[in-house]
């Protein structure tokens, strides 16, 4: 039905930037109980219709900026161009460099300009003395790849890689950005009617990703962590689903599926979020489902702009724009732009249809 899908596209990009602009305020910090409560309060004061206007209004960081880049990507070009993404990406950056960028993608952006596009997949490659990057980036920015290639998985996981090498080339990176593309594809794919089999939602996870971790395992190094990372991760994800939620257990999701800024401890995290608050409140008082994962995504500390952020874009992708407080929206900077970047990916997915 088109017009559920459209939804499920707004709901997707408007669940990436409100998990990112309310997120913000606490990257980087150990949330603890006294915090919980005052998150709590933030979001319940959110929600009211006629917000106080002296409430600090949030900007969005880095997480935004790239991914408005990545739906301009595939809006804009009948195929796709990574030397347009590129441009993309670093005029972005070279106008508004306060955005909260990783340390070292921001080297990546110098190069590519100083190099005037040359290779627009050397100087990432180049990136921690030639083993790329592994932070959560590629991931954090993949929503609209989801979404406009939902119909055809082969060229989204082409087209989602080769998005990532831009800034993205040690195998956690582009895995962890698959990963997260497959989590929005896979949600936007569900009946928001129908409830939701969080274990089963998982276990196609865990075997698409055994697919791609196959295809990249070539010298059979089965001692090489990183070539089966992500397929492990989704055991343990299913594993602490079947957990019931208290204070313990988010301790425990913290130490084993992590909150930093690698993909690898973020990706998997974001998609327990997702999937643990659909019939679980995990301490959060609210029925609304997005507004549940995302907050209780802050709620686990670290890197909070962006595991609320991926976890919301596949909460909104699941949900679709009913799903969205309005007043929260409102509340984040260019959420109007980003309802019509969602709608414009909308009526520009009929030519998603590629050439290998
Ligand atoms: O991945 P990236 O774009 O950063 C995204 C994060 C999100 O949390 C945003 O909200 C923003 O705050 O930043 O940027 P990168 O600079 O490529 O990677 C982020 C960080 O991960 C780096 O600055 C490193 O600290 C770490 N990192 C690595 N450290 C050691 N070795 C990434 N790859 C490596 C590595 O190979
Ligand atoms: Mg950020
Ligand atoms: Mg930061
Ligand atoms: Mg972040």
């Amino acid at each position: 039905e088109p017009s559920l899908l459209r939804s499920k596209f707004r709901g997707s990009l408007l669940g990436a930037l409100i998990g990112d602009c309310t997120g913000s305020p606490y990257e980087g910090e150990t949330i603890t109980a006294g915090e919980k409560i005052i998150i709590q309060r933030y979001f319940d004061k959110l929600e009211e219709p006629n917000l106080n206007l002296k409430t600090p209004f949030r900007a969005y960081t880095d997480d935004t900026a790239m991914t408005k880049s990545v739906a301009k990507f595939l809006i804009d070009k009948p195929e796709p161009d990574y030397g347009f993404l590129a441009r993309l990406f670093v005029n972005d950056y070279f106008k508004e460099p306060r955005r909260g960028y990783g340390q070292n993608v921001v080297d990546v952006f110098h190069k590519l300009k100083t190099s005037k596009f040359e290779d627009v997949f050397k100087p990432a490659a180049e990136q921690f003395m030639g083993s790329g990057s592994y932070g959560n980036g590629g991931a954090m920015r993949i929503a609209p790849i989801g979404l406009y290639y939902h119909n055809n998985y082969k060229i989204m996981i082409k087209v989602a890689t080769q998005s990532t090498k831009i800034t993205h080339t040690h195998l956690l990176g582009i895995n962890g950005a698959l990963l997260q593309c497959m989590a929005v594809q896979q949600a936007l794919m569900l009946d928001p009617q129908k409830k939701l089999d969080p274990r089963h939602f998982c276990l196609e996870l865990y075997l698409k990703m055994k697919e791609v971790e196959k295809t990249e395992e070539d010298g059979e190094d089965e001692s090489d962590f990183t070539s089966r990372a992500y397929q492990e991760k989704l055991k343990v994800v299913e594993r602490l689903l079947g957990k019931p939620h208290d204070d313990n257990l988010d301790d425990e999701v913290i130490r084993n599926l992590g909150h930093g800024i690698s993909a690898y401890e973020s990706v998997p995290t974001a998609i327990y979020c997702f999937l643990k608050t659909q019939n679980e409140s995990c301490g959060i008082m609210t029925d609304n489902l997005l507004r549940r994962t995302i907050q209780y995504a802050i709620t686990l500390g670290g890197d909070t702009d962006t595991i609320a952020s991926m976890a919301g874009a596949i909460a909104g992708a699941y949900l679709g724009e009913d799903a969205v407080n309005s007043s929260i929206a409102k509340h984040c900077e260019s959420y109007k732009e980003i309802a019509e970047l969602a709608d414009n990916l909308f009526e520009a997915r009929g030519g998603s249809l590629v050439s290998e």
